[in-house]
């Protein structure tokens, strides 16, 4: 600790001017870079978040707007103040608890383990995103990206007040014309998601823990012998001997190689845990491994961190030696093949039992090597969780070269995204929760990360079947599909609840999976440009005001609206957006599907429902055409071997359609390849023509031009 007040006290002399350095200039046409005076770089590290080092071309232009102002606050912290206009709308912030518009919250950037999110209100959260995007009223819009992982707070006022526990960090600003546009720029300079394997896609079912393996077994028949759709089950921390990561309980989980055979032979992919806690034991192999090569975090004093977890005293792999991520790689080699398909990252704020507030001393030494510098705890303490699954991802990647990984993990930092995905912690089994899930899916992916979703159903407590019902109902839109409960609740399968909520459950996921070609292709789009796989609603019209708070609603990519069945009146957006049906004999009305609203002018790819996507083809595609008022529709269809890297020497294919009312009054839809070396399959094609009055259904058609006859 003596360390950094020290450090502190040093800044606090130097560093009074309210001035931004002669450094800060423009790094792109619309977006600039703000030093503060006497920037300190080496007490910053390397940033975390952009992937490349910013390149000043010229001064800051004269009329750029955002204007950062460093200051020393009252309790002598660095802290910038941002003017930020009137009647601006804030979101962004990454992972927080409470309403889609940030405007006016609070939010502290200290990676907590947050059970129930009772900790503090809920204002830190396992991420940290420093990260702000703002829309004015007229739809222009700006952000703002603090590149720092010390410790810091953020009041979303205008001014923005930001306050750090480090050096005065420098600032990097967007301005576009649109929330979409900045988004995709935060993109480019954070970098994207990587495409994940296809079954990711599905949805999934976990619970801490199914022990033992017969019980994963048995989840696994039922979803099959019910017809409900699943793709992956989970293995939680139980599955380990005595909670030491990288064993198999000896007697429960003896042979987990038959447990992944047995899910494949199902069509089910498995995922496993793997917590950043070593067990401090003599004897174990990944002790005496990270013990003989020096791979643990240290003290202050320079000893063993030694910290408690489940396991009981444990060391913590210090991930910024770059030998330690080595090392920390090898250890999946022998655990994937197991027949191990995705690897669940958990516990990594790090998560500490008797550390001072549930996580390491902020005097903590961490010895850098490679890029970065040796430093303490709180200077990396915000990244720890990012360089864990950078590490496993890599880890992974050299055991399966020919796989795309698939790693969840519960901490993380702005530009994480390129690493895992994500699922938002320890929720409750609650309304409340259950709807506050939707503003935080929709944050995370206003600050780049796409791939979230929470528990459905709750993690903490027991759910009820109205609850559950309407969960499955909606979060059968998530990014990512999981549902998922604690120990000592009641069981929480679609089925735990009776026939309603498994009949429910089914048809929302009957309406997942035929999406699945829409679906993928918004992953594409996400892993190409960063914008998000679900959409705030005011992105349908970024100049309405009335749709700025909408937080119940939201959007699967730019096509497609969802309004789950609990919300009362929500701002929805003007023009054409129509009613569609996904299944046969009105299925999806039983009260709790989410209604779905096409836009006018989009063609929307439907396959047919599977149990798995080891089913998933696209041989024959419905297309569902909702003409604008024009009698125009365009869409988009991405396709490639669903896992693997063939796609990055073009082994995909995009088709395009475009449908067009005629003057025969009929629609006529053409489609085109227009990107890819994969030749799209002769395949065919049932179009539903969307109306006031229902969807008209073309016979199965041939490929080419597909004409249907609006007057039948
Ligand atoms: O590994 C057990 C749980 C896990 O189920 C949950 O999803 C994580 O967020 N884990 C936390 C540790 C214990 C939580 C009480």
């Amino acid at each position: 600790m003596r360390k950094v007040l020290v450090y502190l006290l040093f800044i606090g002399i130097v560093f009074t001017s309210c001035e931004q350095s002669n450094k800060s200039g423009m790094i792109g046409d619309s977006e600039a870079v703000f030093y503060p005076q006497n920037f300190d770089a080496e007490q910053l590290l390397p940033s975390f978040a952009l992937l490349n080092e910013p390149v000043v071309t010229s001064g800051v232009n004269d009329d750029w707007k955002i204007k950062p102002e460093y200051y020393l606050s009252e309790d002598s912290l660095n802290a910038i103040k941002i003017p930020v206009g009137e009647a601006v709308d804030l979101y962004g912030t990454g992972e927080v608890f409470g309403d889609l518009n940030r405007s006016g919250k609070d939010v502290t950037l200290w990676n907590t383990d947050n059970y129930a999110y009772g900790k503090d209100e809920g204002k830190r959260l396992y991420q940290s995103h420093p990260w702000i995007l703002g829309v004015r009223p007229d739809g222009t819009s700006f952000g703002i990206l603090i590149d720092n992982t010390w410790k810091q707070y953020f009041k979303l006022t205008n001014p923005i007040e930001i306050k750090t526990e480090g050096p005065a960090p420098r600032v990097v600003v967007i301005e576009k014309d649109s929330p979409q546009a900045v988004i995709k720029k935060l993109a480019e300079l954070t970098g994207t998601m990587e495409m994940p394997p296809l079954w990711a896609l599905g949805f999934q079912q976990c619970r801490y823990s199914y022990f033992p393996d017969t019980r994963v077994k048995e989840i696994a028949d039922e979803y099959r012998k019910r017809e409900i759709p699943c793709d992956v089950i989970w293995m939680d921390i139980d599955y380990m001997q005595n909670y030491k990561i990288f064993t198999f309980d000896s007697v429960a989980f003896s042979n987990p190689q038959s447990v992944n055979d047995y899910l494949h032979q199902k069509d089910f992919k498995s995922v496993w845990m793997i917590d950043p806690g070593v067990k401090k034991e003599e004897g174990y192999h990944v002790y005496d491994q990270g013990k003989a090569g020096d791979h643990w975090v240290k003290t202050a004093d320079h000893k063993d961190f030694v910290g408690s977890v489940w396991p009981g005293p444990c060391v913590f792999p210090d991930y910024t030696q770059p030998e330690t991520c080595e090392w920390w790689g090898t250890l999946y080699k022998d655990f994937m093949a197991t027949g191990v398909d995705g690897v669940w990252n958990d516990m990594n704020e790090p998560s500490v039992f008797d550390g001072p507030d549930g996580t390491m001393p902020e005097d903590n030494w961490h010895r850098g090597g490679g890029l970065l510098p040796a430093g303490s705890h709180l200077r990396y303490h915000n990244v720890y969780g990012m360089m864990m699954v950078n590490a496993s991802r890599e880890g992974i990647l050299k055991v399966n070269p020919d796989k795309r990984p698939f790693v969840l993990s519960r901490s993380n930092y702005l530009g994480g995204q390129r690493y895992a995905a994500t699922w938002t912690g320890d929720n409750a089994s609650t309304w409340e929760h259950m709807k506050v899930a939707t503003p935080m899916i929709l944050n995370l992916g206003l600050s780049g990360q796409p791939f979230s979703g929470p528990d459905i159903g709750g993690f903490k407590g027991d759910g009820n079947p109205e609850l559950i019902a309407n969960w499955m109902a909606v979060g059968a839109f998530y990014p990512f599909s999981r549902n998922h409960t604690e120990n000592n609740s009641i069981n929480q399968e679609p089925w735990a609840f009776g026939k309603t909520v498994e009949d429910v459950s089914r048809v929302a996921l009957e309406r997942r999976y035929r999406l699945m070609p829409y679906l993928y292709t918004l992953f594409h789009e996400a892993s190409i440009d960063g914008l998000p796989v679900m959409r705030p609603v005011f992105f349908a019209d970024t100049k309405d005001q009335n749709l700025r708070n909408e937080q119940e609603a939201f959007l699967l990519g730019k096509d497609l609206l969802v309004v789950p069945q609990y919300v009362n009146n929500p701002s929805l957006p003007n023009g054409i957006w129509k009613t569609i049906h996904l299944l046969e004999n009105d299925k999806e009305n039983d009260g709790y599907q989410a209604e779905l609203k096409q836009r006018g002018g989009s063609v929307l790819p439907l396959t047919k429902v599977m149990q798995s996507t080891e089913e998933y083809q696209t041989d024959s595609l419905t297309i569902l055409v909702t003409l604008d008022k024009e009698g125009k529709a365009k869409g988009q269809l991405y396709m490639d071997a669903g896992n693997g890297f063939g796609y990055k020497n073009g082994e995909y294919a995009i088709d395009e359609y475009s449908a067009v009312l005629a003057a025969t009054n009929e629609v006529i839809v053409n489609i085109n390849q227009t990107e890819g070396s994969l030749k799209s399959k002769a395949r065919y094609y049932k179009v539903g023509l969307v109306s006031d009055e229902g969807i008209k259904f073309s016979e199965w058609e041939n490929d080419g031009l597909i004409k249907i006859d609006c007057k039948k």
